[in-house]
């Protein structure tokens, strides 16, 4: 017999993903932020989680529980706004689910079982954070963080991050594909695949990294070129986009969201990392990238574009937000990020003011002095403006 609760808690499940989100009064001129988490853990269909059955499950237990579902792949498939979340179980392992919606900020609603990849990697103890791409060869690509525990390392919590690599057509079929090579870096996490071919040979960007935490002396994030993602190997890693001290990148950085095409450049939402004394914090900023020669960075905004703010400061990881998948729609584009590793959200923007920003916003000075000098300047080109009026 099915249990009773069942009812009550599938009733729960259809509200929540039937409330409709809207715009909140947090302004800053470059993006809206929504009021509601696009994806929580209350979004997963409670068949994924419980026992129906009232006879094997009586106190209709969770038997399979869920942590949180955060940072996703984005892609519109089909006129479906579509998200390849990363859903992390109780027992600390992350898998994906695909999560589609006629709107880009509310009504998403996982298909019907979670992304089964074919399993192919015996070592892989985690796979998380897909990246998807439409590139022109027609696949769409998701790569991901492939993790396993270090053989060479008796640290229990010690690992090994690497870059896999799986291709679709639809987000139900997957092929797997060998994991990236890269022959200078012994990990890699936040690897993506521009949508184009560069020099024709496929263009990825990466983090070289030491150690699984600690990305040691990479320098930010790299770029380089593969003639096949079938047996993807990269040689060479150019830093393009590089970590500052005293900035927003000083402890790591990493690429985002596949890199949105404007006519002035590609458009990169990217994270960055500094230390604090309570830990690291993570935060988005943006930096342009030369369209003909995509390692090379044409314009970087000093500071942040989004931060943690309010009750996004709070959660399994907290003061952290990470992006890995944004929807370009025509003019509009969808930003879906992530806060303390436990929700999904989305800040809707348009390419003009992406552009504006990316292009307008003035650099780091680097130095509080010069950071004055500045704001002094923007300062008197107002009041020589407003006396102007
Ligand atoms: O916990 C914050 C983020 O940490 C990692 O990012 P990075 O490799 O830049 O440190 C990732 O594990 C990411 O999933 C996570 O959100």
């Amino acid at each position: 017999m099915l249990h009773h609760e069942y009812t009550r808690r599938q009733a729960a499940y259809e509200e929540l993903i039937n409330c409709p989100n809207t715009p909140t009064d947090f302004y800053n001129g470059i993006y809206t932020r929504w009021a509601n988490p696009v994806l929580t853990r209350g979004h997963i269909p409670p068949i994924w989680k419980y026992d129906l059955n009232a006879q094997s499950n009586p106190f209709f237990m969770e038997r399979l529980g869920v942590n949180s579902t955060f940072n996703s792949g984005a892609i519109l498939l089909n006129g479906k706004y579509c998200l390849v979340a990363r859903i992390e179980g109780t027992d600390r392992k992350s898998f994906f689910g695909v999560a589609e919606s006629d709107s880009p900020t509310e009504g998403f609603r996982f298909r019907e079982k979670p992304v089964i990849l074919p399993d192919t990697c015996p070592e892989e103890t985690d796979a998380y954070d897909m990246r998807l791409t439409l590139h022109e060869d027609g696949w769409i690509y998701g790569l991901f963080c492939s993790e396993r525990k270090d053989p060479e390392n008796s640290s229990l919590s010690a690992a090994i991050a690497a870059c896999g690599i799986v291709r679709t057509k639809d987000l139900n079929t997957w092929e797997r594909l060998p994991n990236l090579k890269t022959l200078r870096s012994p990990q890699q996490r936040n690897v993506l695949l521009l949508p184009e071919f560069v020099n024709g040979k496929y263009a990825l960007y990466t983090r070289p990294m030491e150690g699984f935490i600690d990305t040691g002396s990479g320098g930010g994030i790299g770029f380089g070129l593969c003639a096949s993602m079938e047996q993807a190997v990269i040689d060479e890693e150019i830093v393009t986009s590089k970590r500052i001290f005293h900035a927003v990148t000083e402890e790591k950085n990493g690429a985002g969201t596949v890199p949105i095409k404007t006519e002035k450049g590609w458009i990169h939402i990217a994270h960055g990392v500094r230390n604090t004394a309570a830990g690291l914090r993570y935060v988005l900023y943006a930096f342009a990238a030369d369209l003909a020669e995509p390692w090379k960075v044409t314009a970087e905004p000093g500071g942040y574009l989004l931060a943690p703010y309010g009750n996004e400061r709070v959660g399994d990881v907290s003061n952290v937000v990470f992006t890995n998948g944004a929807i370009e729609d025509g003019e509009n584009v969808y930003i879906y990020y992530a806060s303390c590793d436990t929700r999904l959200h989305v800040a809707s923007t348009t390419k003009a003011q992406l552009t504006d920003y990316v292009f307008n916003t003035p650099a780091d000075a680097l130095r509080s002095a010069d950071c004055v000098k500045q704001r002094c300047a923007l300062i008197d080109r107002n009041l020589e403006f407003m006396s102007d009026q």
